[in-house]
């Protein structure tokens, strides 16, 4: 078994206290109030969102494995690399699919999962040693959004952000998360492989995030079981009701908690009082929807090309490899 030793970390030791508190100080003091959606994602919540992959209405995860079974052997054909760099570690179903075409493909020698969570990591090691015991495994805890810098340089490598987590980040933010990646990777050093999901019907939407078994609404309300939890708060979690939105004019999701009568919560970890009306909505999360083009000239502007786009048979979910 691995222990955390095995796990470069360059995180500093109080980032995740740290930064949560930061998050909550801004998000909870701005209006309308919100919270980044990373912190959903502790153990329930983590649990939470495995259970959201398999429902019937969440497409995404189905989709994104349907097109790289389709096409991961065309896509490593296209971009042969040494290192797979993953952006938030691969404990997936889908990372095997990669790596596989990749092996086959040229000289896949080394998988580098990159994550905050130590667990998710230790996970994706666990997992993937079993399956491939003559790969070079590392898995690095930092922050990819802001350590790009620190990850390692050498080799051609192919950079993968699936998922479409890419669809987390507000406009201004993704401009600078794929600036910063570009800054890793200069020409003919690899590649970037980015999930995405694809602008379709809000009838179609809108159920993958709010579905008629109400789990993405407890998904949605364990952030304020985490703010509970992580900062001593009293939110009392059932007086607020899951709302998902779908928001035409930016073409994203968005993710709302509404509080359903007049609260004051105290939050002491932050020294933070704050006050709900009643109706008054928390937006936990964007969950943005793209155009093939519409991504492309994204990358373009980040200074990478397209070199091809991928998707499952019914075209719900790209997967868009690009060149610097
Ligand atoms: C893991 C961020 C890709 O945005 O679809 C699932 C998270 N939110 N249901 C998404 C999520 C509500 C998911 N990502």
């Amino acid at each position: 078994a691995f222990t955390p030793d095995d796990i470069t970390h360059y995180l500093p030791p109080d980032f995740l206290a740290k930064s949560l508190r930061r998050d909550v100080l801004a998000g909870l003091g701005s209006a309308p109030k919100t919270l980044p959606p990373k912190w959903f994602y502790d153990q329930r919540g983590s649990e939470l969102f495995e259970r959201i992959t398999l429902l019937q209405e969440y497409y995404p995860t189905r989709a994104e494995r349907e097109a790289l079974e389709l096409h991961a052997a065309e896509i490593a054909a296209a971009a042969p690399a040494e290192t797979l760099m993953e952006l938030g570690s691969g404990s997936s179903r889908k990372t095997p699919l990669l790596l596989d075409a990749l092996a086959a493909a040229g000289p896949l020698r080394r998988y580098v999962a990159v994550d905050v969570s130590d667990s998710a990591l230790l996970a994706a090691r666990e997992e993937l040693t079993e399956l491939y015991p003559a790969l070079d495994l590392q898995a690095v805890a930092a922050d990819f959004e802001h350590q790009m810098h620190l990850l390692p340089h050498e080799g051609r490598r192919m950079i993968a952000f699936l998922g479409g987590t890419i669809g987390n980040f507000e406009p201004e933010a993704r401009r600078e998360f794929l600036r910063s990646i570009r800054g890793h990777l200069g020409p003919g050093e690899g590649t970037l492989l980015i999930g995405t999901d694809m602008v379709k019907a809000p009838s179609v939407l809108l159920p993958a995030y709010d579905d008629a078994g109400g789990v993405t609404a407890e998904f949605n309300r364990n952030v304020l079981r985490v703010l509970n939890a992580e900062l001593g708060a009293d939110f009392d979690v059932d007086a607020f009701e899951h709302v998902a939105v779908w928001n035409e004019r930016q073409e994203w999701v968005e993710m709302w908690l509404r509080a359903t009568r007049p609260m004051h919560v105290r939050l002491p970890a932050v020294g933070l009082e704050v006050d709900f009306a009643a109706g008054e909505d928390l937006r936990t999360e964007i969950s943005a929807k793209f155009r093939p083009e519409g991504f492309a000239a994204e990358l373009a502007e980040a200074g990478f090309a397209v070199v091809g786009q991928w998707t499952d048979a019914a075209g719900r979910f790209a997967l868009t490899l690009a060149e610097p």
